[in-house]
């Protein structure tokens, strides 16, 4: 008898003498009841919910709390609205990244600022709040950006702002 053999009748005889049929059939049993309770684990699910914060403000003015770090043209004003363009643009697939607080939960928001592309300038509701925004020499971190230079078409026509997310301060994890 090799040695492989052997190992397993080892193995098969301790497993004979140290449970009977009930033991193997309990602790399968328990095994099926715990591996199927695995997928109800809070895995990271929270993460694929969408984050929908409360409102308050009106988005067609430029004191509206998502446009804390904008400049443009607000679409809101445009035919669209602070979160889609108006029809007959397209959105930029590049944008300007800021963090503005909402009144109501008192929370910070990421916020993308995608521009719409395709017609002339809006002209209507031009809102230049700029926070976080440095001047244009210092690109990466400037707003003061045609994102429209990633679309289609690389002529401006207003500005979006859309909630991609909660900012969570370092440290506290709020
Ligand atoms: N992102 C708004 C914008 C468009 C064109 C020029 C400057 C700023």
């Amino acid at each position: 008898m090799n040695l492989f053999d052997r190992f397993f009748e080892r193995k098969a005889r301790s497993v004979a003498q140290t449970s009977g049929r009930r033991g193997f059939l309990k602790k399968f049993g328990a095994t099926l009841v715990g591996a199927s309770t695995i997928p109800l684990l809070p895995v990271a699910r929270a993460a694929d919910a969408p984050v929908l914060p409360q409102e308050a403000g009106d988005p067609s003015s430029c004191d509206y709390w998502r446009y804390c770090a904008v400049d443009g043209f607000l679409c809101d004003c445009c035919g669209g609205s602070y979160n889609t363009c108006p029809p007959g643009t397209e959105m930029s697939p590049i944008t300007w990244i800021g963090t503005c607080r909402n009144p109501v939960d008192g929370r910070n928001y990421v916020i993308s600022y995608n521009d719409c592309c395709g017609k002339t300038q809006c002209g209507t509701c031009l809102c230049q709040r700029d926070e976080g925004d440095r001047p244009i020499y210092r690109s990466d971190k400037s707003n003061d950006v045609n994102w429209c230079l990633g679309a289609t078409s690389s002529v401006y026509h207003c500005s979006t702002a859309i909630v991609v997310g909660i900012a969570f301060d370092k440290g506290n994890g709020k």
